[in-house]
């Protein structure tokens, strides 16, 4: 059938054109015209494998392979903004009296799985604590007016969560996040006592933090306390005042 339709377009075209063309020449010109057909086949089919492509690139992004993760200080759940939960955790870190080890404070999962271990042998000192709210300024109230109740020897937890916002960032010094961004959640800088030989971190603490159950025992370990401005130095004040305890925030974009 196509054969037929093929001589009868030929036909046609030597009555219309009045043959200055052969039936060679005419063969010559539909296979030209076949070349460009499947070489634009070939085009179509390859910008079709890129839109593909990108299509499933986007659909990625949009299930939430894009997104940030931040660790929620004395809390274990996440807030209510479209984040959800990683896993909870027990805030931990080195003793205080141990000026070797790992300075940065984790968030230890409070699931923990094994894998080849030896109970009851010290083999190494690499070390590892909880750590209890201190705030001994304020252990007559146990910080309460900073954080709505009494937290004087309990133990941290913590939560690490994720958002599908692109990044986060800690804001130290205040408790509200710049226009455009999202707060995560807010609360009070703290790190361990300066007096202590180990060295630990800043972090924020959110400003209604929870207690592990059972964790309200006199460790002293490795404790937290309130941050404040110290202004005899290099520190500007203003802004900052003497002794005054410094905000934070958690933001994300
Ligand atoms: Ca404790
Ligand atoms: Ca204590
Ligand atoms: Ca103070």
């Amino acid at each position: 059938m196509k054969n037929i339709i093929f001589l009868l377009k030929i036909y046609f075209m030597f009555i219309l054109v009045q043959p200055t063309f052969t039936v060679h020449e005419l063969k010559g010109l539909d296979y030209q015209i076949l070349e460009e057909l499947i070489s634009l086949r070939k085009e179509v089919s390859a910008a079709n494998k890129k839109i593909e492509r990108l299509e499933s690139k986007d659909a990625a992004g949009a299930a939430g392979a894009a997104g940030d993760t931040y660790i929620r200080w004395g809390r274990k759940s996440c807030p209510d903004n479209e984040t959800s939960l990683v896993y909870t955790g027990f805030m931990a870190g080195s003793d205080k009296s141990h000026s070797g080890a790992g300075s940065n404070y984790l968030c230890l999962t409070d699931t923990p799985i094994w894998d080849q271990y030896r109970d009851g042998k010290v083999n190494s000192l690499g070390r590892i604590t909880g750590v209890e709210y201190q705030f001994w300024n304020q252990r007559s109230t146990g910080a309460a007016e900073f954080f709505g109740d009494n937290m004087y020897n309990h133990n941290a937890p913590c939560a690490v969560c994720y958002t599908k916002r692109r990044v986060s960032v800690m804001v130290p010094g205040r408790n509200i996040c710049s226009k455009g961004w999202t707060m995560e959640y807010s609360g009070y800088l703290v790190t361990g006592y300066h007096g202590d030989a180990s060295a630990t971190e800043y972090v924020c603490l959110d400003r209604r933090p929870e207690k592990v159950v059972n964790g309200d025992a006199d460790d002293e370990d490795n404790r937290l306390y309130l941050v404040e401005a110290t202004c005899s130095g290099s520190l500007a004040c203003p802004p900052y005042v003497a002794g005054r305890e410094i905000t934070c925030v958690v933001c994300s974009l």
